[in-house]
Protein backbone atom coordinates (compact mmCIF):
# COMPACT_ATOMS: atom_id res chain seq x y z
CA UNK A 1 0.00 0.00 0.00
CA UNK A 2 1.53 3.07 -0.81
CA UNK A 3 0.67 6.36 1.11
CA UNK A 4 -0.69 9.42 -0.47
CA UNK A 5 1.26 12.21 -1.14
CA UNK A 6 -1.72 14.89 -2.09
CA UNK A 7 -5.19 15.63 -1.30
CA UNK A 8 -7.46 13.73 -3.19
CA UNK A 9 -9.38 14.45 -6.29
CA UNK A 10 -12.53 16.12 -6.09
CA UNK A 11 -11.46 17.57 -2.09
CA UNK A 12 -14.48 20.01 -0.94
CA UNK A 13 -12.20 23.46 -1.15
CA UNK A 14 -14.99 26.53 -0.21
CA UNK A 15 -16.27 28.28 2.34
CA UNK A 16 -18.71 28.66 5.42
CA UNK A 17 -21.13 31.08 6.67
CA UNK A 18 -24.41 30.37 8.32
CA UNK A 19 -27.68 32.16 7.01
CA UNK A 20 -28.66 34.64 9.60
CA UNK A 21 -24.52 35.68 9.71
CA UNK A 22 -24.69 36.60 6.28
CA UNK A 23 -28.44 36.97 5.27
CA UNK A 24 -29.99 40.07 6.32
CA UNK A 25 -33.38 40.54 5.03
CA UNK A 26 -34.93 39.37 8.53
CA UNK A 27 -38.23 40.63 7.68
CA UNK A 28 -38.39 40.18 3.81
CA UNK A 29 -39.65 37.09 1.66
CA UNK A 30 -42.68 36.47 4.37
CA UNK A 31 -39.64 35.60 7.11
CA UNK A 32 -40.42 35.04 10.30
CA UNK A 33 -38.90 36.03 13.54
CA UNK A 34 -36.02 33.69 14.41
CA UNK A 35 -34.24 33.94 17.38
CA UNK A 36 -30.77 35.25 15.87
CA UNK A 37 -33.49 38.37 15.24
CA UNK A 38 -33.93 38.69 18.76
CA UNK A 39 -30.08 39.08 19.97
CA UNK A 40 -28.46 42.30 20.36
CA UNK A 41 -25.41 43.47 18.95
CA UNK A 42 -22.50 43.40 21.47
CA UNK A 43 -19.01 44.87 21.69
CA UNK A 44 -15.63 43.73 23.25
CA UNK A 45 -16.39 43.07 26.65
CA UNK A 46 -19.82 43.36 26.46
CA UNK A 47 -21.86 40.49 25.86
CA UNK A 48 -25.19 39.87 23.43
CA UNK A 49 -28.74 40.48 25.38
CA UNK A 50 -31.58 38.07 24.39
CA UNK A 51 -33.78 40.39 24.40
CA UNK A 52 -37.92 39.40 24.51
CA UNK A 53 -39.15 40.18 21.30
CA UNK A 54 -37.53 42.77 18.86
CA UNK A 55 -37.27 45.90 21.12
CA UNK A 56 -36.69 49.69 20.86
CA UNK A 57 -33.08 50.91 22.15
CA UNK A 58 -31.23 47.91 21.16
CA UNK A 59 -29.20 47.47 17.64
CA UNK A 60 -29.88 43.71 15.99
CA UNK A 61 -27.00 43.05 13.64
CA UNK A 62 -28.18 40.11 12.14
CA UNK A 63 -31.38 42.51 10.59
CA UNK A 64 -29.17 43.75 8.20
CA UNK A 65 -26.13 41.40 8.28
CA UNK A 66 -24.29 41.84 5.42
CA UNK A 67 -26.91 41.62 2.88
CA UNK A 68 -26.31 38.25 1.17
CA UNK A 69 -30.16 37.66 1.14
CA UNK A 70 -30.05 40.69 -2.22
CA UNK A 71 -25.99 40.47 -3.04
CA UNK A 72 -25.46 36.64 -3.07
CA UNK A 73 -25.27 36.88 -6.84
CA UNK A 74 -21.89 39.22 -6.98
CA UNK A 75 -20.89 36.71 -3.41
CA UNK A 76 -21.10 33.73 -5.48
CA UNK A 77 -19.17 35.16 -8.20
CA UNK A 78 -16.34 36.23 -5.89
CA UNK A 79 -16.86 32.68 -4.57
CA UNK A 80 -16.09 30.86 -8.22
CA UNK A 81 -13.83 33.67 -8.74
CA UNK A 82 -11.69 31.74 -6.41
CA UNK A 83 -12.52 28.72 -7.54
CA UNK A 84 -14.47 27.26 -4.78
CA UNK A 85 -15.90 23.65 -5.28
CA UNK A 86 -18.34 24.06 -2.52
CA UNK A 87 -20.24 26.75 -0.17
CA UNK A 88 -21.58 25.75 3.26
CA UNK A 89 -24.39 28.08 4.47
CA UNK A 90 -27.73 27.04 6.22
CA UNK A 91 -31.25 27.09 5.28
CA UNK A 92 -33.24 30.07 7.78
CA UNK A 93 -35.97 27.54 9.38
CA UNK A 94 -37.85 31.33 9.30
CA UNK A 95 -38.02 31.05 5.72
CA UNK A 96 -39.59 28.09 5.26
CA UNK A 97 -41.52 27.93 8.17
CA UNK A 98 -41.82 31.60 9.79
CA UNK A 99 -43.32 30.69 12.71
CA UNK A 100 -42.47 27.38 12.67
CA UNK A 101 -45.58 25.29 13.65
CA UNK A 102 -48.06 25.81 10.61
CA UNK A 103 -48.54 23.38 7.85
CA UNK A 104 -47.73 24.72 4.61
CA UNK A 105 -44.18 26.33 4.20
CA UNK A 106 -43.29 30.25 2.75
CA UNK A 107 -43.16 29.63 -1.11
CA UNK A 108 -41.13 32.93 -0.83
CA UNK A 109 -38.15 31.39 1.12
CA UNK A 110 -38.12 27.95 -0.82
CA UNK A 111 -37.87 30.01 -3.87
CA UNK A 112 -35.11 32.30 -2.26
CA UNK A 113 -32.83 29.21 -1.74
CA UNK A 114 -33.67 27.63 -5.04
CA UNK A 115 -32.06 30.82 -6.49
CA UNK A 116 -29.16 30.39 -4.62
CA UNK A 117 -28.31 26.91 -5.23
CA UNK A 118 -29.12 27.55 -8.51
CA UNK A 119 -26.37 30.48 -8.64
CA UNK A 120 -23.90 28.70 -6.76
CA UNK A 121 -24.66 25.10 -9.62
CA UNK A 122 -24.17 27.13 -12.44
CA UNK A 123 -20.58 27.74 -11.37
CA UNK A 124 -19.71 23.35 -9.98
CA UNK A 125 -20.20 24.98 -6.65
CA UNK A 126 -21.64 22.41 -4.24
CA UNK A 127 -24.31 23.65 -1.66
CA UNK A 128 -23.32 22.08 1.55
CA UNK A 129 -26.67 23.03 3.94
CA UNK A 130 -26.56 23.36 7.42
CA UNK A 131 -30.43 22.58 8.36
CA UNK A 132 -30.18 24.27 12.12
CA UNK A 133 -27.36 26.73 12.46
CA UNK A 134 -27.71 28.69 15.50
CA UNK A 135 -31.35 29.65 14.72
CA UNK A 136 -34.89 28.53 15.23
CA UNK A 137 -38.52 30.34 15.00
CA UNK A 138 -38.77 32.57 17.99
CA UNK A 139 -42.64 31.65 17.98
CA UNK A 140 -41.33 27.97 18.91
CA UNK A 141 -39.40 29.46 21.91
CA UNK A 142 -42.21 31.72 23.14
CA UNK A 143 -45.26 29.63 23.06
CA UNK A 144 -43.39 25.88 23.32
CA UNK A 145 -40.44 26.60 25.28
CA UNK A 146 -37.88 25.36 22.51
CA UNK A 147 -36.24 22.05 21.52
CA UNK A 148 -37.31 21.16 25.55
CA UNK A 149 -40.66 20.32 24.11
CA UNK A 150 -40.47 16.91 22.28
CA UNK A 151 -42.92 18.75 20.00
CA UNK A 152 -40.44 20.58 18.15
CA UNK A 153 -38.54 17.59 17.05
CA UNK A 154 -41.69 16.76 14.94
CA UNK A 155 -41.80 20.92 13.57
CA UNK A 156 -37.49 20.81 12.74
CA UNK A 157 -38.62 17.05 10.73
CA UNK A 158 -40.89 18.89 9.01
CA UNK A 159 -39.06 21.69 8.16
CA UNK A 160 -36.34 19.20 7.49
CA UNK A 161 -38.51 16.60 4.87
CA UNK A 162 -39.98 19.93 2.91
CA UNK A 163 -36.19 21.15 1.99
CA UNK A 164 -34.18 18.37 1.39
CA UNK A 165 -37.43 16.95 -1.12
CA UNK A 166 -37.44 20.41 -2.52
CA UNK A 167 -33.66 20.52 -2.47
CA UNK A 168 -33.13 16.79 -3.70
CA UNK A 169 -31.43 17.54 -6.93
CA UNK A 170 -29.46 20.39 -5.90
CA UNK A 171 -28.47 19.66 -2.61
CA UNK A 172 -25.72 16.46 -1.80
CA UNK A 173 -24.56 17.56 1.25
CA UNK A 174 -26.16 17.83 5.14
CA UNK A 175 -25.72 18.28 8.11
CA UNK A 176 -27.67 19.16 11.10
CA UNK A 177 -27.33 20.77 14.45
CA UNK A 178 -24.81 22.82 14.14
CA UNK A 179 -21.54 22.62 16.63
CA UNK A 180 -24.66 20.63 19.06
CA UNK A 181 -22.07 20.35 21.59
CA UNK A 182 -22.07 23.86 22.79
CA UNK A 183 -25.03 23.09 24.60
CA UNK A 184 -22.74 21.00 27.07
CA UNK A 185 -21.56 24.26 28.54
CA UNK A 186 -24.59 25.20 29.47
CA UNK A 187 -23.27 27.82 32.20
CA UNK A 188 -23.06 30.30 29.44
CA UNK A 189 -27.17 31.00 28.31
CA UNK A 190 -25.83 32.16 24.48
CA UNK A 191 -24.72 29.00 23.88
CA UNK A 192 -27.74 27.60 24.67
CA UNK A 193 -30.13 29.78 23.60
CA UNK A 194 -28.66 29.56 20.43
CA UNK A 195 -28.34 25.69 19.81
CA UNK A 196 -32.06 25.11 21.37
CA UNK A 197 -33.93 28.07 22.17
CA UNK A 198 -33.52 27.46 26.09
CA UNK A 199 -31.99 29.22 28.83
CA UNK A 200 -30.71 26.33 30.71
CA UNK A 201 -29.37 28.75 33.33
CA UNK A 202 -33.00 29.70 33.89
CA UNK A 203 -34.36 26.05 34.43
CA UNK A 204 -34.44 24.41 37.66
CA UNK A 205 -31.82 22.10 36.91
CA UNK A 206 -29.77 23.13 34.25
CA UNK A 207 -28.10 19.86 33.36
CA UNK A 208 -30.54 17.36 33.39
CA UNK A 209 -32.90 19.58 30.94
CA UNK A 210 -29.78 20.09 28.92
CA UNK A 211 -29.74 16.71 28.16
CA UNK A 212 -33.32 16.18 27.26
CA UNK A 213 -33.21 18.89 24.63
CA UNK A 214 -29.34 16.53 23.43
CA UNK A 215 -31.99 14.15 23.32
CA UNK A 216 -34.77 15.47 21.59
CA UNK A 217 -32.15 16.81 19.18
CA UNK A 218 -30.41 13.30 18.80
CA UNK A 219 -33.62 12.11 17.68
CA UNK A 220 -34.23 14.59 15.54
CA UNK A 221 -31.39 14.32 13.89
CA UNK A 222 -31.33 10.64 13.58
CA UNK A 223 -35.17 11.06 11.90
CA UNK A 224 -33.75 13.29 9.73
CA UNK A 225 -30.68 11.08 8.33
CA UNK A 226 -33.32 8.59 7.66
CA UNK A 227 -35.72 10.86 5.90
CA UNK A 228 -33.09 12.23 3.32
CA UNK A 229 -31.59 8.55 2.63
CA UNK A 230 -35.12 7.64 1.95
CA UNK A 231 -35.72 11.03 -0.35
CA UNK A 232 -32.25 10.38 -2.21
CA UNK A 233 -29.68 7.88 -1.64
CA UNK A 234 -26.97 9.64 -2.88
CA UNK A 235 -27.51 12.45 -0.02
CA UNK A 236 -24.50 12.45 2.64
CA UNK A 237 -25.73 14.01 5.74
CA UNK A 238 -23.79 14.60 8.98
CA UNK A 239 -23.39 15.49 12.22
CA UNK A 240 -21.37 19.01 13.31
CA UNK A 241 -19.67 19.51 16.12
CA UNK A 242 -17.16 22.35 17.97
CA UNK A 243 -13.90 20.27 18.46
CA UNK A 244 -11.77 21.32 20.90
CA UNK A 245 -8.98 19.31 21.55
CA UNK A 246 -8.02 19.42 25.31
CA UNK A 247 -4.18 18.52 26.40
CA UNK A 248 -3.49 17.45 30.01
CA UNK A 249 -1.32 20.48 31.71
CA UNK A 250 1.01 18.04 32.24
CA UNK A 251 1.95 14.47 32.87
CA UNK A 252 -0.04 13.32 36.28
CA UNK A 253 -2.80 11.29 36.09
CA UNK A 254 -4.79 12.93 37.81
CA UNK A 255 -4.26 15.43 34.70
CA UNK A 256 -4.43 12.60 31.87
CA UNK A 257 -7.45 11.17 33.43
CA UNK A 258 -9.11 14.77 33.98
CA UNK A 259 -8.50 15.49 30.23
CA UNK A 260 -10.03 11.62 29.54
CA UNK A 261 -13.20 12.93 31.17
CA UNK A 262 -13.79 15.85 29.64
CA UNK A 263 -13.12 14.56 26.05
CA UNK A 264 -16.40 12.75 26.65
CA UNK A 265 -18.19 15.85 26.94
CA UNK A 266 -17.29 16.04 23.53
CA UNK A 267 -17.50 12.89 22.26
CA UNK A 268 -20.40 12.02 23.40
CA UNK A 269 -22.20 14.14 20.76
CA UNK A 270 -20.22 11.98 17.66
CA UNK A 271 -20.77 9.00 19.71
CA UNK A 272 -24.31 9.02 19.73
CA UNK A 273 -24.37 10.20 15.85
CA UNK A 274 -22.07 7.66 14.90
CA UNK A 275 -23.07 5.14 16.48
CA UNK A 276 -26.64 5.20 17.48
CA UNK A 277 -26.84 4.61 20.65
CA UNK A 278 -25.38 6.36 24.20
CA UNK A 279 -22.25 4.90 25.57
CA UNK A 280 -21.66 3.84 28.86
CA UNK A 281 -20.16 6.49 30.54
CA UNK A 282 -23.34 8.77 30.38
CA UNK A 283 -25.69 6.58 31.26
CA UNK A 284 -23.66 5.81 34.38
CA UNK A 285 -23.07 9.85 34.74
CA UNK A 286 -27.14 10.49 34.37
CA UNK A 287 -27.79 7.35 37.05
CA UNK A 288 -24.87 8.98 39.37
CA UNK A 289 -26.67 12.43 39.74
CA UNK A 290 -30.48 11.19 39.53
CA UNK A 291 -31.03 12.17 36.10
CA UNK A 292 -34.43 11.34 34.33
CA UNK A 293 -34.17 12.11 30.49
CA UNK A 294 -37.75 11.63 28.70
CA UNK A 295 -37.54 8.86 26.03
CA UNK A 296 -40.05 7.36 24.09
CA UNK A 297 -40.19 3.51 23.42
CA UNK A 298 -39.00 3.69 19.88
CA UNK A 299 -35.91 6.27 20.16
CA UNK A 300 -33.68 3.40 20.25
CA UNK A 301 -34.30 2.11 17.41
CA UNK A 302 -33.92 5.75 15.63
CA UNK A 303 -31.04 6.56 16.99
CA UNK A 304 -29.42 3.00 15.86
CA UNK A 305 -31.33 3.57 11.99
CA UNK A 306 -30.35 7.31 11.57
CA UNK A 307 -26.49 7.41 12.17
CA UNK A 308 -24.43 10.06 10.26
CA UNK A 309 -22.57 9.80 7.14
CA UNK A 310 -19.67 11.98 8.46
CA UNK A 311 -18.69 14.11 11.32
CA UNK A 312 -18.17 17.59 10.15
CA UNK A 313 -16.38 19.99 12.63
CA UNK A 314 -15.01 23.18 13.41
CA UNK A 315 -12.02 23.83 14.73
CA UNK A 316 -10.17 27.16 15.93
CA UNK A 317 -7.79 26.21 18.83
CA UNK A 318 -7.43 24.16 21.57
CA UNK A 319 -6.81 23.82 25.61
CA UNK A 320 -4.64 22.89 28.05
CA UNK A 321 -6.65 21.71 31.17
CA UNK A 322 -5.63 21.24 34.68
CA UNK A 323 -7.63 18.60 37.17
CA UNK A 324 -7.10 21.25 39.69
CA UNK A 325 -7.03 24.43 38.52
CA UNK A 326 -7.30 27.65 40.39
CA UNK A 327 -10.14 29.30 39.26
CA UNK A 328 -11.09 26.96 36.86
CA UNK A 329 -13.16 27.86 33.99
CA UNK A 330 -12.04 31.28 33.75
CA UNK A 331 -8.66 31.31 32.31
CA UNK A 332 -8.75 30.83 28.74
CA UNK A 333 -11.96 29.81 26.71
CA UNK A 334 -14.24 29.07 30.07
CA UNK A 335 -13.90 25.08 29.57
CA UNK A 336 -13.47 23.70 33.13
CA UNK A 337 -10.31 23.48 34.52
CA UNK A 338 -8.96 25.20 30.83
CA UNK A 339 -5.35 27.10 31.77
CA UNK A 340 -3.29 29.22 29.11
CA UNK A 341 -0.89 26.89 27.28
CA UNK A 342 2.41 28.46 27.24
CA UNK A 343 3.34 26.52 23.95
CA UNK A 344 0.95 28.51 21.55
CA UNK A 345 -0.57 32.06 20.92
CA UNK A 346 -3.87 33.40 21.57
CA UNK A 347 -5.59 35.25 19.09
CA UNK A 348 -6.93 38.90 20.21
CA UNK A 349 -10.14 37.08 21.53
CA UNK A 350 -7.96 34.35 23.65
CA UNK A 351 -8.53 31.62 21.10
CA UNK A 352 -5.49 29.76 21.36
CA UNK A 353 -3.96 29.38 17.88
CA UNK A 354 -2.41 25.33 17.32
CA UNK A 355 -2.09 24.03 14.03
CA UNK A 356 -1.19 20.84 15.55
CA UNK A 357 -4.09 20.59 17.16
CA UNK A 358 -6.43 20.25 14.04
CA UNK A 359 -3.83 17.42 12.27
CA UNK A 360 -4.56 15.74 16.34
CA UNK A 361 -8.44 16.21 16.22
CA UNK A 362 -8.53 14.73 13.00
CA UNK A 363 -6.35 11.44 13.45
CA UNK A 364 -8.45 11.06 17.07
CA UNK A 365 -11.60 11.25 15.12
CA UNK A 366 -11.27 9.11 12.47
CA UNK A 367 -9.45 6.67 14.41
CA UNK A 368 -12.54 6.60 17.00
CA UNK A 369 -15.26 6.05 14.02
CA UNK A 370 -13.23 5.22 10.43
CA UNK A 371 -15.84 7.82 8.90
CA UNK A 372 -14.98 10.35 6.49
CA UNK A 373 -14.48 13.66 8.06
CA UNK A 374 -15.03 17.46 7.19
CA UNK A 375 -14.07 20.44 7.82
CA UNK A 376 -16.47 22.48 7.79
CA UNK A 377 -15.19 25.80 9.89
CA UNK A 378 -11.75 27.01 10.88
CA UNK A 379 -10.08 30.45 10.78
CA UNK A 380 -8.96 33.76 12.14
CA UNK A 381 -10.62 36.23 13.41
CA UNK A 382 -9.25 39.34 13.33
CA UNK A 383 -9.80 43.14 13.46
CA UNK A 384 -8.64 44.14 9.66
CA UNK A 385 -7.40 47.47 8.57
CA UNK A 386 -7.80 49.05 4.99
CA UNK A 387 -4.74 50.48 3.58
CA UNK A 388 -5.04 54.21 1.58
CA UNK A 389 -4.76 52.69 -1.67
CA UNK A 390 -8.18 50.10 -0.50
CA UNK A 391 -5.85 46.97 -0.13
CA UNK A 392 -5.93 44.60 2.80
CA UNK A 393 -3.31 42.74 3.72
CA UNK A 394 -4.23 40.21 6.09
CA UNK A 395 -0.93 38.21 6.35
CA UNK A 396 -2.10 37.24 9.53
CA UNK A 397 -5.01 35.14 8.66
CA UNK A 398 -3.05 33.39 5.51
CA UNK A 399 -0.28 32.69 7.96
CA UNK A 400 -2.91 31.09 10.18
CA UNK A 401 -4.63 29.34 7.49
CA UNK A 402 -1.44 27.81 5.67
CA UNK A 403 -0.29 26.98 8.88
CA UNK A 404 -3.83 24.76 9.38
CA UNK A 405 -3.81 23.62 5.74
CA UNK A 406 -0.73 21.76 6.03
CA UNK A 407 -1.53 20.06 9.43
CA UNK A 408 -4.69 19.11 7.53
CA UNK A 409 -2.58 17.76 4.57
CA UNK A 410 -0.47 15.57 7.64
CA UNK A 411 -3.22 14.17 8.45
CA UNK A 412 -4.90 13.46 4.93
CA UNK A 413 -1.47 12.07 3.37
CA UNK A 414 0.34 10.62 6.52
CA UNK A 415 -2.32 9.75 9.39
CA UNK A 416 -4.35 8.43 6.29
CA UNK A 417 -7.67 10.11 7.66
CA UNK A 418 -10.35 10.08 5.10
CA UNK A 419 -11.49 13.91 4.78
CA UNK A 420 -14.24 15.10 2.31
CA UNK A 421 -12.93 18.81 2.31
CA UNK A 422 -12.50 22.24 4.05
CA UNK A 423 -14.51 25.44 4.70
CA UNK A 424 -13.11 28.03 5.97
CA UNK A 425 -15.19 30.09 8.73
CA UNK A 426 -17.06 33.19 7.19
CA UNK A 427 -15.59 33.56 3.72
CA UNK A 428 -16.82 36.94 3.24
CA UNK A 429 -17.12 39.01 6.68
CA UNK A 430 -20.23 38.16 8.86
CA UNK A 431 -21.71 39.33 11.94
CA UNK A 432 -19.51 37.15 14.45
CA UNK A 433 -21.54 34.82 16.03
CA UNK A 434 -19.97 35.41 20.05
CA UNK A 435 -19.94 39.13 19.92
CA UNK A 436 -22.26 40.33 17.36
CA UNK A 437 -19.68 43.02 15.84
CA UNK A 438 -18.57 43.53 12.11
CA UNK A 439 -14.95 44.17 13.15
CA UNK A 440 -14.57 40.41 14.31
CA UNK A 441 -13.60 39.55 10.80
CA UNK A 442 -13.07 36.32 9.00
CA UNK A 443 -13.45 36.80 5.72
CA UNK A 444 -11.45 36.93 2.18
CA UNK A 445 -13.79 38.97 0.90
CA UNK A 446 -14.22 42.43 2.77
CA UNK A 447 -17.51 43.91 3.42
CA UNK A 448 -17.57 47.73 4.51
CA UNK A 449 -19.53 47.49 7.36
CA UNK A 450 -18.93 48.83 10.83
CA UNK A 451 -19.88 47.59 14.35
CA UNK A 452 -21.45 51.49 14.53
CA UNK A 453 -23.85 50.22 11.58
CA UNK A 454 -22.42 52.60 8.84
CA UNK A 455 -20.64 51.28 5.58
CA UNK A 456 -21.85 50.68 2.40
CA UNK A 457 -21.57 47.07 1.84
CA UNK A 458 -19.17 47.09 -0.28
CA UNK A 459 -17.28 43.85 -1.33
CA UNK A 460 -13.23 44.11 -1.83
CA UNK A 461 -11.17 41.23 -1.91
CA UNK A 462 -8.29 41.27 0.49
CA UNK A 463 -5.09 39.62 -0.15
CA UNK A 464 -5.87 36.17 0.76
CA UNK A 465 -8.44 35.82 -1.27
CA UNK A 466 -5.53 36.06 -3.86
CA UNK A 467 -3.83 33.54 -1.97
CA UNK A 468 -6.37 30.99 -1.65
CA UNK A 469 -7.56 31.02 -4.71
CA UNK A 470 -3.76 29.42 -6.05
CA UNK A 471 -4.32 27.11 -2.77
CA UNK A 472 -7.14 25.90 -4.69
CA UNK A 473 -6.06 26.14 -7.78
CA UNK A 474 -2.93 23.83 -6.82
CA UNK A 475 -5.55 21.45 -4.64
CA UNK A 476 -3.28 22.57 -1.43
CA UNK A 477 0.38 22.29 -3.25
CA UNK A 478 0.53 25.98 -3.36
CA UNK A 479 0.74 27.68 0.14
C1 LIG B 1 -18.65 28.96 15.48
C2 LIG B 1 -19.99 29.17 14.84
C3 LIG B 1 -20.08 30.20 13.79
C4 LIG B 1 -19.06 31.32 13.90
C5 LIG B 1 -17.74 30.91 14.44
C6 LIG B 1 -16.81 32.04 14.82
O1 LIG B 1 -18.84 28.64 16.82
O2 LIG B 1 -20.48 27.96 14.29
O3 LIG B 1 -21.41 30.59 13.64
O4 LIG B 1 -19.54 32.54 14.17
O5 LIG B 1 -17.83 30.06 15.54
O6 LIG B 1 -17.21 32.60 16.03
P1 LIG B 1 -17.29 34.15 16.25
O7 LIG B 1 -18.12 34.66 15.12
O8 LIG B 1 -17.94 34.36 17.54
O9 LIG B 1 -15.90 34.63 16.20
Amino acid sequence: MTSKQQLPEGFLWGGAVAAHQVEGGWDQGGKGVSIADVLSGGAHGVDRVITDGVQAGYSYPNHQAVDFYSRYKEDVALFAEMGFKCFRTSIAWTRIFPNGDEHEPNEAGLQFYDDLFDELLKYNIEPVITLSHFEMPNHLVKAYGGWLNRNVVDFFVRFSEVVMERYRNKVKYWMTFNEINNQRNWQYPLFGYCCSGVVFTDQDNPEQAMFQVLHHQFVASAQVVRLGHNINPAMQIGCMIAMVPLYPWSCHPEDVMFVQEAMRERFLFSDVHMRGYYPAYILNEWARKGYDIAMLPEDTRTLREGCADYIGLSYYMSNAVQAHAQGSGSAVSGFAGSVPNPHVKASDWGWQIDPVGLRYSLATLYERYQKPLFIVENGFGAIDNVGADGSINDDYRIAYLQAHIEQMKLAVCYDGVELMGYTPWGCIDCVSFTTGQYSKRYGFIYVDKNDDGSGTLNRARKKSFTWYQQVIASNGEKL
